[in-house]
C-alpha cells in the first residue's frame, strides 16, 4: 500500500474474499472463482453500494460501445477489448491513480496498452471515465479522418493516451521505460512528488514478440516493482490457436526474468482485484495472467479468432445484445452507468489535489517543474559554448565518438535530466561520463542504465522514459545495429518524443570487425525517417554543436552517428552561432574567383573534401566545401539559405563512406558522389578506405572529369 493510500479501492477486493476460506494463493496459483456475486460496489463508503451498477454492466458498456464502433467503421478488433473488458474495468475502477479530466496530472499512474489492436478498449475507457475531448461522436468517427480515435493508439493525439501502440510487444519495453522513470524521479524528489505505477495490458502476440523477452528480463533485473503486466492470456492470435506457434511457459519464463507471476480467471472481478492488489505488494515486477475468452460476450463467437480483427456483423451483435440484456440502441449509454463511470474518473482527484499542495510547499518544487518542462538550462548551453571555444583553440583530432563523450562530460552535470545508457557498449559509446552513478535497485538515484545487448528494448525504453517525463534519455550502441532499435526509433519519430540515439562506428572506419560491423545503408534508411534528425559531426566542434541542436529538438528523436577513428578538427575558427544546428554549412569559402567545385561531405570524409579542396585550388581550380551534418535541419532553413549554401558551382561532388542514396537531391544525377556502392570488408580502417576509393585522389579526379 503506498503511502498516501493511493490504491484504497483494492481493499474491495480483500472483502470480497471473505466470502471464501482465507487460504494464501501461491504466486502461480489458478485461484478458485468467487461466488457468483459480481457486485463489488464502486460507490465509496457512504453512498449507497445498491445504486452502483455492478462490475459486469459496466464491463458490459465497454463490449457495446467496442462492437457497435468497429460495426460503423467496418473494421477494427472488437476480440481483444471485450475479452479484456473485465480486467480492464476493475483496473480502471479500483487500482489506477487517475484523474481523467488531467490526463497529463505528472503523479499518475501510466497505463500502457500494449496489444495496440484492441485500441477500441483504450478509447471506450476514456469517454467511460471522461478523457478531455473523448465524446461519444469520436466512438462513432472510430477509425476515420481526423477523430481522436484512429485504428491504433496515438500519442499526441488523443488525450490519455500514454503511447503510440500497435507494433506489438513494444509497448511492454516502453511501459518499462515509464516504470524506470517514475523510479529515478522517486529518488530524486522523494515520495511526496513521485509515487506511481505502470500498468501495461499486452496480449500473446506481445510476449512471442522478441523485445518481450528484452524488456522483461531489463525489468526483472531492475526489479521494477512498479511495473505490472497483465496478459490477455486467450490463447487465440490471428491464424489460430496459440498452440499453432507457442508452447512456452510464460509464467516460467517471467519467473526466470524475476518477476512474480500470478493466474487467474480474467473474468472473475474478485479474483482480477485480489490479483491487482496483490501486484501492489510485491517487491519486484509482476505478471497478472489473465485467462480470458477472446470475444467475451458475444453470442456465438466467444473464444474464437474470427473476433480478432473484423465487424462481428449485424446479426452476431444483435444476438449478443440479447445475450447481455443490453436493451439500448448503439451509441446510446444510460445515465446510471456513465455516472458511475465518471464517478471512476474522479477516483484520484482527491489524490491529485493533495499532490498538487505537497508541490507547492515542496523544496523540490522548482527542480521538478524545470524537470518536467524539459527545457535545457540555460547554464549548460553557456558551459557548451565555453567548451566549444577551447576546441576551436585546441583544434583536437578525436574520434568522434570520443568528441561526443567530451561534449556529454560537459553537459551530463549541468542537465540533471540527461539519463544514458549503453547496449553493452559503453566503453566503445563513450556514453558514461566519468563518476556517474548506475541505475539500479534499490536506490535507482544513478543515471547510467546498462541496457545490456537489448538495443530494441532499449530504444522503446528511451521512449517510455521520454514519454514519461522528467528525464531526457539518450542510449548507444553502433550505428550498425541501429537496425535492431530501428522499430523503436520509428515510433520515437511518430510520437514526436525526444530520444537521443547515440550509434558509433559510424562506417568502414571500424575496420577489422568487418562488413557485419561496418553500416554502408544506415545513413540513408534512418534519414529516410520522418521527424528523426540523423546528425554525422565532423570533428569536435560539431559532435558538441551536433548535442546541443539533438538536445534542442524537444518534440524529435535524434540519431548521432559518430566515427570509431581519429579525424582532424575541420573548424579552425571561431562561429558565431550554432552551425551544425542549421543542417549544412560552407565550412571553406573557394578563393579565386568564383567556385567552380563544390564539395559535400558528412563526418570523417570531410577532412578528404577539405583536402582535394587544397589540391584542386593548387592547381587553379576554386573550390568550396560544405559541411551538411544534418540533411533534416538544413531541410528547415529557408530557401534563401539553402540555395545560398548549395551554390551555383557548375560541378557537385559528394563524399561520404555510406551509400550514395539521397545524395541525389544536392549533387544531381550528375554530380559525383564518392563513397560505398556495397558491404565492407575486415582490414585495417586505412587499408579499405583505399580499397573501397574513398580518397582525397577520388574526390580531386570526380570534380576534374566533371569540368
Ligand atoms: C510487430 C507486429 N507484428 C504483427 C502485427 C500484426 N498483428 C496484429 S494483432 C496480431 C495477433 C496478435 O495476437 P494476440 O496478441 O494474441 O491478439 P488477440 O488476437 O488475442 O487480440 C498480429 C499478428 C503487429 N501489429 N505487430
Ligand atoms: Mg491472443
Amino acid at each position: 500500500m503506498s503511502r498516501h493510500g493511493l490504491y484504497p479501492d483494492l481493499r474491495l477486493g480483500e472483502r470480497a474474499r471473505t466470502h471464501r476460506p482465507a487460504t494464501a494463493p501461491s504466486e502461480d496459483h489458478i485461484e478458485t472463482p468467487m461466488p457468483a456475486d459480481d457486485h463489488i460496489p464502486l460507490a465509496p463508503s457512504g453512498a449507497d453500494p445498491a445504486a452502483a451498477p455492478p462490475l459486469s454492466i459496466l464491463a458490459d458498456a465497454i463490449r457495446v460501445l467496442t462492437m457497435d464502433a468497429v460495426e460503423q467503421a467496418t473494421c477494427g478488433h472488437p476480440g481483444m477489448p471485450m475479452g479484456m473488458a473485465d480486467v480492464a474495468t476493475v483496473l480502471f475502477t479500483k487500482a489506477l491513480k487517475y484523474d481523467a479530466a488531467a490526463p497529463d496530472w505528472a503523479d499518475r499512474d501510466r497505463f500502457v496498452l500494449s496489444n495496440g489492436h484492441g485500441s477500441m478498449l483504450q478509447y471506450a475507457l476514456l469517454y467511460l471515465t471522461g478523457a478531455p475531448g473523448m465524446t461519444m461522436e469520436q466512438l462513432k468517427d472510430f477509425r476515420q479522418w481526423g477523430s481522436l480515435t484512429p485504428g491504433h493508439p496515438e500519442y499526441s493525439h488523443t488525450p490519455g493516451v500514454e503511447t503510440t501502440t500497435g507494433p506489438l510487444g513494444q509497448g511492454i519495453a516502453t511501459a518499462v521505460g515509464m516504470a524506470m522513470a517514475e523510479r529515478h524521479l522517486n529518488a530524486r524528489f522523494g515520495d511526496d512528488l513521485v509515487d506511481h505505477r505502470t500498468w501495461a495490458i499486452c496480449g500473446d502476440g506481445c510476449l512471442m514478440e522478441g523485445i518481450s523477452h528484452e524488456a522483461i528480463a531489463l525489468a526483472g533485473r531492475l526489479k521494477l516493482n512498479r511495473l505490472c503486466l497483465l496478459w490477455d492470456d486467450n490463447d487465440i492470435t490471428i491464424d489460430g490457436a496459440v498452440s499453432l506457434s507457442d508452447g512456452v511457459d510464460q509464467l516460467l519464463r517471467f519467473k526466470a526474468a524475476g518477476w512474480a507471476t500470478k493466474r487467474i480467471d480474467g473474468h472473475d472481478y474478485g479474483q482480477i482485484a485480489r490479483a491487482l492488489r496483490w501486484a501492489v505488494r510485491q517487491d519486484r515486477p509482476t505478471l497478472i495472467a489473465c485467462k480470458t475468452k477472446i470475444g467475451k460476450g458475444s453470442a456465438t463467437l466467444e473464444g474464437h479468432h474470427d473476433t480478432h480483427g473484423k465487424a462481428l456483423g449485424k446479426a452476431e451483435i444483435a444476438a449478443t445484445r440479447a445475450k447481455l440484456g443490453w436493451s439500448h440502441d448503439p451509441f446510446v449509454m444510460p445515465d446510471a452507468i456513465v455516472s458511475a463511470w465518471r464517478r471512476a474518473g474522479r477516483r484520484g482527484r482527491v489524490a491529485r489535489r493533495a499532490w498538487a499542495q505537497r508541490l507547492k510547499q515542496s523544496p523540490h518544487a522548482n527542480a521538478l517543474h524545470q524537470a518536467l518542462s524539459g527545457d535545457i538550462p540555460a547554464a549548460a548551453l553557456v558551459d557548451l559554448d565555453a567548451h566549444i571555444a577551447k576546441l576551436v583553440e585546441t583544434k583536437p583530432a578525436l574520434a568522434t565518438r570520443a568528441a561526443s563523450g567530451k561534449a556529454l562530460d560537459v553537459l551530463f552535470p549541468a542537465i540533471p535530466e540527461l539519463f544514458g545508457g549503453s547496449a553493452d557498449l559503453t566503453g566503445s559509446n563513450n556514453t558514461l561520463v566519468k563518476g556517474t552513478a548506475v541505475f539500479d535497485a534499490p536506490g535507482y538515484a544513478g543515471r547510467y542504465v546498462n541496457y545490456g545487448i537489448r538495443e530494441h528494448a532499449m530504444g522503446a525504453a528511451m521512449n517510455g522514459l521520454a514519454l514519461h517525463g522528467g528525464v531526457i534519455p539518450y542510449g548507444g550502441t553502433f550505428l550498425v545495429f541501429a537496425d535492431y532499435s530501428r522499430p523503436a526509433i520509428r515510433l520515437a519519430a511518430l510520437m514526436g518524443v525526444r530520444a537521443i540515439h547515440v550509434l558509433t562506428h559510424d562506417s568502414i572506419g571500424v575496420g577489422e570487425d568487418g562488413p557485419t560491423h561496418q553500416p554502408v545503408e544506415h545513413l540513408a534508411s534512418l534519414r529516410a525517417i520522418p521527424n528523426l534528425y540523423v546528425f554525422r559531426p565532423a570533428d569536435a566542434v560539431e559532435a558538441a554543436e551536433c548535442w546541443a541542436a539533438a538536445l534542442a529538438l524537444k518534440a524529435s528523436p535524434s540519431a548521432l552517428a559518430l566515427s570509431r577513428q581519429a579525424t582532424p578538427a575541420v573548424r579552425l575558427a571561431p562561429a558565431s552561432e550554432n552551425l551544425s544546428a542549421k543542417g549544412a554549412y560552407e565550412l571553406r569559402a573557394a578563393e579565386g574567383g568564383e567556385a567552380k567545385a563544390t564539395l559535400f561531405g558528412t563526418g570523417t570524409e570531410l577532412a578528404l573534401a577539405l583536402e582535394a579542396r587544397d589540391r584542386l585550388q593548387a592547381e587553379g581550380i576554386s573550390t568550396r566545401v560544405v559541411s551538411m551534418p544534418c540533411w533534416a535541419l538544413f531541410e528547415t532553413q529557408s530557401p534563401a539559405y539553402r540555395q545560398a549554401v548549395i551554390g551555383a558551382a557548375p560541378v557537385r561532388v559528394a563524399v561520404e563512406a555510406g551509400l550514395r542514396m539521397g545524395w541525389d537531391r544536392f549533387i544531381g544525377e550528375h554530380g559525383g558522389f564518392v563513397g560505398m556502392t556495397g558491404f565492407g570488408a575486415s582490414a585495417p580502417a586505412s587499408r579499405l578506405y583505399k580499397e573501397f576509393g574513398i580518397t582525397t585522389e577520388a574526390v580531386v579526379e570526380a570534380v576534374k572529369t566533371r569540368l
